[in-house]
């Protein structure tokens, strides 16, 4: 069975673009590979987070997890800083890595952009190196990402080529998989803009644990355009466009049908039957969150989960140790 790793980090609370881009792509996706999933907690400290603030959102990832279908008995749920392992191969990726292809990333363009003056901490910059090594060390088949991710998928690749050039076949080469539709959901206020769950506003933002009723009324304020068409058309229309990629997702339609659907409708009809479908959906999965949560099971599918992953990524980092040189 091929093996697919992929992760969240826990800078903010999750949104309905963490879930329509990433999660629903692992619960479906367990079905064929042998998954590992976690939560990319050592790539939250490239900004300061508040200690508690952290902690808490590392449960509540672990707890939506779960919510959404992810089945420990065919993914292995894990903790990233509770295996050492990780951040031991980065740093040897890191003396692999070149200044010239990290500063080309995307990411950290965006991200240290406009900060003139303002400390950016070299986490920021040396990040992908350490997802790489997230990759890597599980010798993964696939990580499925959204759009955003991919540059930093393919540097995995570029640094496992090199590495196995100078010192032996070693890694896998990964492959990233980006869903087709919902690949990236925009913010409701400002649908050229990814929905990111670090916004300050949060306006436009849906939270995975946010009321039915805020949801609804994002939804319902949400910016569209003037011609009262319900089409997909992301260039002139990502208002609505977004809406019905958000529509379709989950009610697991297909756009033409959703299309077909709406026909007839006006914006604040549509809109509504959006709200309906997204208060629906984050009932459930907060029904079954409050269900995980005071069933008190994580702490056990944790240790399970640990004990597995450190024999893999044990026994990789000894043979990387061993290939390079390092150790008595
Ligand atoms: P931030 O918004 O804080 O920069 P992020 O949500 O992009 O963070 P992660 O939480 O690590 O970063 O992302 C987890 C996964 O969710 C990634 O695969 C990412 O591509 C996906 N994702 C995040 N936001 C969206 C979105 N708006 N639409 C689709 N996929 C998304
Ligand atoms: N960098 C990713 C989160 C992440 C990840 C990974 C995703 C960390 N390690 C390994 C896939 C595979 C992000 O910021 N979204």
């Amino acid at each position: 069975m091929k093996r697919l790793l992929s992760g969240i980090k826990p800078t903010g609370d999750l949104t309905l673009g963490n879930y329509i881009g990433a999660i629903r792509q692992f619960v479906e996706m367990q079905k064929k590979y042998e998954s590992f999933v976690f939560v990319a907690d050592l790539h939250a400290l490239t900004i300061y987070n508040d200690p508690k603030e952290l902690k808490k959102r590392i449960h509540d990832i672990l707890a939506i997890y779960l919510a959404s279908g992810l089945d420990p008995k065919k993914t292995t749920i894990f903790v990233q800083s509770e295996n050492l392992y990780h951040a031991n191969l980065s740093w040897v990726l890191e003396c692999n890595s070149y200044m010239g292809e990290l500063s080309r990333m995307t990411q950290f363009k965006d991200k240290s952009k406009g900060k003139n003056g303002e400390a950016i901490s070299c986490g920021l910059f040396t990040y992908p190196v350490l997802m790489a090594s997230d990759i890597l060390i599980y010798d993964a088949d696939v990580v499925p990402t959204g759009i955003d991710q991919k540059q930093h998928v393919e540097l995995a690749r570029n640094l496992a080529t090199r590495f196995n050039n100078r010192y032996g076949e070693t890694f896998k080469l990964p492959e990233p998989i980006i869903p087709e539709e919902g690949a990236k959901i925009y913010d409701l206020q400002n649908p050229t803009k990814k929905m990111s769950k670090s916004d300050e506003t949060g306006k436009g933002v849906i939270m995975l644990l946010e009321s039915a009723e805020s949801a609804r009324k994002k939804i319902m304020s949400a910016v569209t355009d003037s011609d009262n068409k319900v089409i997909y058309d992301p260039i002139n229309k990502p208002g609505i466009s977004n809406l019905l990629v958000i529509y379709t997702s989950l009610k697991n339609k297909t756009m033409k049908e959703a299309e077909e659907e709406f026909a007839n409708s006006k914006y604040g009809e549509f809109k509504s039957k959006v709200a309906d479908a997204v208060c629906e959906f984050l009932e459930d999965l907060q029904k079954k969150y409050r269900e995980i949560v005071e069933s008190g099971e994580i702490p056990r599918i944790l240790d399970e989960s640990n004990e597995k992953v450190e024999k893999i990524c044990k026994k990789k980092v000894q043979e990387v140790f061993e290939k390079i040189g390092v150790g008595r």
